[in-house]
């Protein structure tokens, strides 16, 4: 008998969604930041063991949405959790008290799917800290994202919670999503790392080519922004930064596909594109009817 999922992981923004998700998988696919938002869209990482195979979904943080692409990413994280069979809500434990999911996603009906409460960032409690969220949450699991610290004990209930099923995928996959889509992300994670102030925020990025044939490989990826003046900055002065972003971004996504790489990148500006609706579908985002509360 094997149990199989898909095992949801939600939360606010920074709870280290993203970094529980590689951490579980063991490889890096989501991109991490201490710059909040910086997942958009879903993304799936396979781990499979011997009698359980859990298809993780990590989802964009759950925020009030003050824009179009917000929307989009608050709708996202919805239909994830419609999707689970299980769902990790993860809180940054060093941020005090545990807030109730239904308050922090505003939802109108508890989600279908069990849920699991998982306080992460254990590495940062003090031993009273500790005590205190355990006495208020004695269901939860602590876990830090980043030492692997209670991650057998976060494994062993999520499986637990998966339903009887044969496995989903190949037990080799890891994740469900092509090569190209990791390789935006990564450009787009050296991006966040190498800008401040509200530049990050405006950055999408599109592979326009990708020549798996060559040696190296030849890869163009095209850096959007909003204005003019953001274009300026990304590239800065003597095309200084935008080597650093190439060289950076290189690196990570030779070691993803294990091969040389040839970096082309291209900034571009597409005017205002998170608040514009056709921008955002060019991206792949998809921007519910109504906007959400
Ligand atoms: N100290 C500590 N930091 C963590 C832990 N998990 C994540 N972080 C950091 O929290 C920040 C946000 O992490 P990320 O995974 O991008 O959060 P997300 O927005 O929920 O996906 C990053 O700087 C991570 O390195 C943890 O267990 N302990
Ligand atoms: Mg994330």
């Amino acid at each position: 008998m094997t149990r199989a999922g898909i095992v949801t992981v939600v939360g606010r923004p920074n709870a280290g969604k993203s970094t529980l998700l590689n951490k579980l998988v063991g490889e890096k696919l989501a991109i991490t930041s201490p710059k909040p938002q910086s997942t958009r869209k879903r993304i799936v990482g396979i781990l499979s063991r011997d009698d359980a195979q859990l298809v993780i979904h990590d989802t964009p943080g759950l925020l009030h949405p003050r824009y179009a692409l917000h929307r989009a990413m608050r709708s996202e994280a919805l239909a994830a959790l419609d999707d689970a069979d299980v769902i990790a809500y993860l809180v940054d434990g060093s941020r005090g008290p545990v807030e109730p999911l239904h308050e922090v996603a505003h939802l109108d009906t508890p989600p279908r799917a069990p849920v699991v409460t998982v306080v992460n960032k254990a590495d940062l409690l003090t031993a009273d800290a500790r005590d205190a969220l355990t006495r208020a949450n004695p269901d939860a699991v602590f876990v830090s994202a980043t030492t692997g610290e209670g991650m057998q004990a976060l494994e062993v209930r999520l499986i637990a919670l998966l339903p009887e099923s044969p496995f989903l995928y190949d037990s080799e996959d890891v994740s469900t999503q092509h090569l190209r889509f990791f390789v935006e992300e990564l450009v787009r994670e050296t991006a966040l790392e190498q800008l401040e102030d509200e530049v990050p925020y405006s950055i999408a990025c599109e592979v326009e080519e990708f020549r798996e044939d060559r040696d190296p490989m030849y890869i163009r990826v095209v850096v959007f922004v909003e204005r003019e003046s953001q274009k300026h900055i990304v590239i800065g002065r003597d095309g200084e930064r935008i080597r650093v972003i190439g060289t950076e971004a290189r690196r990570k996504i030779e070691n993803l596909v294990g091969a040389r790489v040839y970096l082309d990148l291209w900034v571009k500006v597409l005017d205002n594109w998170r608040r514009n609706e056709r921008s955002l579908k060019r991206f792949g985002f998809v921007i519910p009817e109504e906007p959400s509360p």
